[in-house]
């Protein structure tokens, strides 16, 4: 094996051409350069998707990524279809995009230079990180530059798929350093450089699907071997990507397979990463990230994060320290708490939120506390709103409710629509105006004059008919209000859900809906927590003074509003910054069982609720601080039609 190696190594002349190709020699005894490969990591069963973005703008066709870089802030991604190299930071939020003629592959150097590849201009095009374009590098000289990297000199090397050679420039000169030819190639594309053993890696396409494969080189050109998968039985299909992490592991987009195959520094199979059963859709771009991670680009435009090996404990602390330090550690989750007195429609109100349907036999009487797990979008701003699922993203209860807390200094009312110019069925009657003002401005005293003395609730009057909505004008005044006042990107987003495509950041709300019943309330302290949004859910139909059975005696509905508001306060205000103290946690109030009331009979339990508010809040009682300004109604059983 030495003896062929060093004869292999003897009859390679890179300037007339010729090598000596050593096809797939025994694998254990090849010999590389391993030294300074650090100590193996553990790779994880099943590779984590930790991040993903689309790299597709708005006014492109479908993007076909074919090269990706990354540097400390910003991943490069080439989108040759759309003829442009984007620039987005790690979390995929597009910066700029720089426009070259066919570009194939990109490489970024730590001087700040971005090197394209442009195969329709045959040459190397050299950008600042910043977009400005430096130079130009091998015109008159590429056939059909395809791949690209830098070698640990710094110099750069572009795999020429028609001249079969790899050129190798000087990286600020632009000079030619020297050629490396790959007449073991048919038609050499990507190209990396083994940070640990400086061999040099290229994926060939071969005249025919069974000679795609990828070729291992010796720093000086010298072929080692060469990899198709045979011996796993299942052959490379059109490679595209190559790289390699700091261990020496190479990693090949194995597109046409839809996996990315890892190899040992010694180019023994190791495992496939992530698969098309992991939701991996032709991948044609691989890198590795500072943090580690293999970044997958997609043939359709999607840049995907995988976590692959296990963290040593030195480097998860390391990795939490800087995190810590930095303060910047995005969580897209929302818990909400459903609280309340029990039987007031906490669950029902939870599944309305999640679409589900309410089971009377097995939904009624909760216990202890449910969880139920929903989507929703983050504006970038931090600004959350809800949907149920993109099956259904008109949920304008959810919506108006989130947005109403998130914006609080833009929500008027509930019944506004985002979507659509359809009033929503919660919408206030215009004599209840004056209500409405005191709950979006709490100098207006209410007006008793227009509240009935004694209205006859024992009766329980069905759904009144007569109840006329918002007038169009009021409407149509309301809706341009609000448009205007909501954030445009957070519109645009929940549109873009509504046609069904993907928007980033999309992660969860979890309802909390804890059971109503007393017995229940010592554990539920446990779970409070300040950044949680808070509904709590009252009848309308009970007076604020209705006794409540519990478990030992009475409570009036008051002192149930008093133990909740005192509870909140009470466990989480100690947490809070000085400046939130008297804003959070957001408490919403929500009103069930509508359909049980008629009209002025909800008139004036608000007033009466929003006096008892205004009373105390005039007091400085801090836990009605939290209270938001604005009050919705939840008339969850449907009339018959
Ligand atoms: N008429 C009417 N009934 C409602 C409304 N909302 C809920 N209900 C009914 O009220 C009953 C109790 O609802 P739940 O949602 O189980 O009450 P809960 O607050 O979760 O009760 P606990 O889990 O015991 O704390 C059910 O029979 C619901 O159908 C409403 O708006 N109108
Ligand atoms: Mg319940």
């Amino acid at each position: 094996m030495e003896a062929m190696l060093g004869q292999s190594r003897r009859g390679v002349n890179p300037r007339s051409g010729q090598v000596t190709v050593q096809t797939q020699p025994p694998l254990a005894e090849q010999e590389t350069n391993t030294t300074s490969a650090p100590h193996s990591p553990v790779f994880l069963d099943k590779a984590e998707c930790v991040r993903s973005f689309s790299a597709k703008l708005e006014d492109d066709r479908i993007p076909v990524i074919s090269g990706l870089a990354i540097d400390k802030e910003h991943m490069f991604v080439v989108d040759r279809r759309n003829f442009r190299t984007k620039v987005f930071t790690h979390e995929g939020q597009f910066k700029f995009d720089i426009k070259v003629n066919a570009p194939w592959d990109v490489a970024v150097s730590q001087t700040g230079h971005l090197y394209i590849t442009s195969w329709g201009d045959r040459c190397v095009q050299v950008y600042s990180t910043r977009g400005q374009q430096v130079t130009t590098m091998g015109q008159g000289l590429l056939g059909s530059p395809r791949g690209i990297t830098l070698n640990r000199q710094g110099h750069v090397m572009v795999c020429d798929g028609r001249k079969k050679s790899i050129f190798t420039f000087h990286a600020d000169s632009g000079q030619l350093l020297n050629t490396i030819p790959l007449s073991m190639c048919e038609f050499p594309v990507y190209i990396t450089v083994n940070s640990v053993n400086d061999n040099i890696v290229i994926t060939d396409w071969g005249s025919d699907m069974r000679r795609y494969c990828v070729h291992v080189l010796s720093p000086t050109g010298d072929h080692l071997y060469q990899y198709n998968g045979s011996r796993e039985g299942s052959e490379l299909w059109y490679p595209h990507g190559v790289c390699t992490d700091s261990y020496g592991h190479i990693f090949i987009a194995d597109s046409g397979k839809q996996r990315i195959v890892a190899l040992s520094p010694q180019g023994q199979f190791i495992r496939y990463i992530v698969t098309w059963d992991d939701g991996l859709l032709f991948p044609s771009a691989v890198v590795i990230n500072p943090a580690g991670q293999l970044v997958v680009g997609e043939n359709k435009g999607n840049v995907k994060t995988f976590q692959y090996v296990e963290l040593k404990q030195g480097e998860f602390n390391e990795r939490l320290r800087r995190l810590c330090e930095s303060g910047k550690i995005p969580v897209y989750r929302q818990r909400v708490a459903i609280v309340g007195p029990y039987g007031v429609g906490k669950t029902y109100l939870a599944k309305r939120l999640i679409h589900e349907e309410y089971i009377k036999e097995e939904d009624a009487n909760t216990t202890g506390v449910n969880i139920y797990r929903h989507r929703f979008v983050v504006h970038k701003a931090g600004r959350s709103c809800w949907i149920r699922g993109k099956d259904d993203p008109k949920d304008q209860f959810a919506q108006n409710m989130a947005i109403g807390v998130q914006n609080s200094d833009t929500f008027c009312e509930p019944d506004l629509t985002v979507l659509d110019q359809t009033p929503l069925e919660e919408s206030l009657p215009d004599s209840e105006e004056n209500i409405n003002n005191m709950l979006t401005n709490r100098a207006a005293p209410p007006d008793d004059s227009e509240s009935p003395a004694s209205p006859d609730k024992a009766a329980a009057a069905p759904p009144d008919d007569s109840e006329s909505p918002a007038s169009p004008d009021r409407a149509a005044v309301a809706e341009r209000d609000h448009l205007d006042d909501i954030d445009k990107e957070l519109l645009e987003k929940i549109e873009k859900i509504a046609r069904g495509e993907d928007v980033e950041p999309e992660k969860q709300v979890t309802i909390w809906d804890f059971a109503g019943q007393d017995v229940y309330y010592t554990t539920h302290q446990t779970f409070l927590s300040e950044r949680i949004i808070y509904l709590l859910v009252f009848r309308l139909d009970q007076d604020l003074d209705d006794k409540i059975r519990v478990y030992r005696g009475e409570k009036t509905l008051k002192e149930f509003i008093m133990f909740w508001l005192n509870s909140i306060h009470m466990h989480t205000i100690g947490k809070l910054r000085e400046e939130d103290k008297n804003a959070m946690p957001y408490v919403l109030i929500i009103g069930t069982h509508k359909d049980m009331l008629c009209p002025q009979v909800k008139t004036l339990f608000l007033s009466q609720l929003f006096n008892y508010y205004h009373t105390y809040s005039m007091y400085n009682l801090y836990p009605f601080n939290h209270i938001t300004l604005r009050f919705l109604m939840s008339d969850l059983i449907v009339p018959p039609a």
